[in-house]
């Protein structure tokens, strides 16, 4: 813009040169006019002189006036043109941001094609099987909730009680002994299936803790005497075979105050009921024990025994024990067995 401001001062310039040499043409033009008309010559050349002038101070005026002018528009011009600048700077900022909004549009629809891809090879860390996987969808409050039935896996709807407090929650209960009125000497088909009653005492059933303990899991038990001391032992792995395999048990890693061990005893031993003695004695241990266990030869812990009440509680062998910290005749007044999967992150 500078540069044709110039220019245009230099052909304005030009002009004016031009004018005058004009002027000064006619100037001397006149003297041969006036050699020509000797007489009222010098006056004529006068007024000549003086009209010149005046043209001279006209032009040089319009020259300032249209110099100023010229500035003004170059002026505005260059206004103009930075207003075009910032204007264009605004236009690409937009659509750099437009490209970008469009870009993250784009990779949000990859990754929703991507989830629907995997959700027709749907895998079991989508469904809903456990409290954990209800604590992951923020139900983390401790109750009843109802497990949907899964046709992918072949899972059925299923009542549980998850532990949503304890150690970070998401724990599925698999037992509770803390009522007293429901007998747990049942047979085969009940320890399958499960029985008792979600909110009180109950045992959620061989099946659904073999189908639940497929992935890597975490067996929590809580136990409390009836001084209201409560102890716990935790197996950082634990696991069932499945029916034909006598919902055989597999655990390990133990931790917690307890006291001994006592479900060590246990490992790798088949469950037994009143009607199937699967033990390791030549007793029938879930006879002489009246209640279902992975009983061995026979007992360390019988959390499935007889519950006796308070007074009662020392006088008997079948009663629900844990030799580790009261010995074998003492039962207990509350128990809970709980699981959840080793991934499990509060
Ligand atoms: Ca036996």
């Amino acid at each position: 813009m500078p540069s044709r401001a110039l220019f245009r001062f230099l052909f304005l310039g030009g002009s004016l040169a031009l004018l005058l040499g004009g002027a000064g043409a006619q100037a001397q033009h006149k003297p041969r006019r006036m050699a020509a008309s000797p007489g009222g010559g010098k006056q004529a050349c006068c007024e000549d002189v003086r009209a010149l002038k005046v043209q001279v101070a006209n032009l040089s005026s319009l020259l300032g006036e249209l110099s100023a002018r010229h500035e003004a528009e170059t002026a505005r011009l260059e206004g103009r043109a930075a207003e075009l600048e910032k204007g264009k700077q605004q236009h690409e900022r937009r659509l750099l941001e437009v490209e970008e909004k469009y870009s993250e549009v784009n990779s949000r629809l990859d990754i929703t094609q991507l989830q629907a891809a995997q959700a027709v090879t749907k895998t079991s860390a989508d469904a809903i099987y456990d409290c954990s996987s209800l604590y992951g969808r923020n139900y983390k409050i401790s109750g009843v909730y109802k497990l949907p039935a899964d046709e992918f896996l072949g899972t059925p709807e299923l009542e549980v009680y998850c532990d949503m407090d304890t150690e970070g929650g998401g724990w599925t209960v698999i037992q509770r002994r803390k009522v007293g009125l429901t007998s747990f000497n049942r047979d085969w088909k009940q320890y399958k299936e499960g029985f008792g009653t979600i909110r009180g005492d109950f045992w959620l059933g061989n099946e659904h803790i073999f189908r639940l303990t497929r992935q890597p899991t975490v067996l929590r038990i809580e136990l409390e005497d009836w001084q209201g001391e409560t102890r716990y032992a935790e197996y950082a792995h634990f696991t069932l075979s499945n029916e034909m395999n006598s919902y055989k048990l597999f655990v390990a890693n133990y931790s917690g105050n307890a006291g001994r061990d006592s479900l060590r005893y246990h490992n790798n031993t088949n469950f037994s009921t009143k009607n199937k003695d699967n033990d390791k004695c030549v007793d029938d241990c879930a006879q002489l024990r009246k209640g279902g266990y992975w009983y061995n030869c026979c007992t360390d812990s019988n959390l499935n025994g007889v519950f006796y009440r308070h007074g009662d509680h020392t006088k008997h062998s079948d009663g629900i024990t844990w030799y580790g910290w009261h010995g074998s005749s003492y039962s207990l007044k509350r128990v809970e067995m709980k699981i959840r999967p080793q991934s499990f992150s509060p």
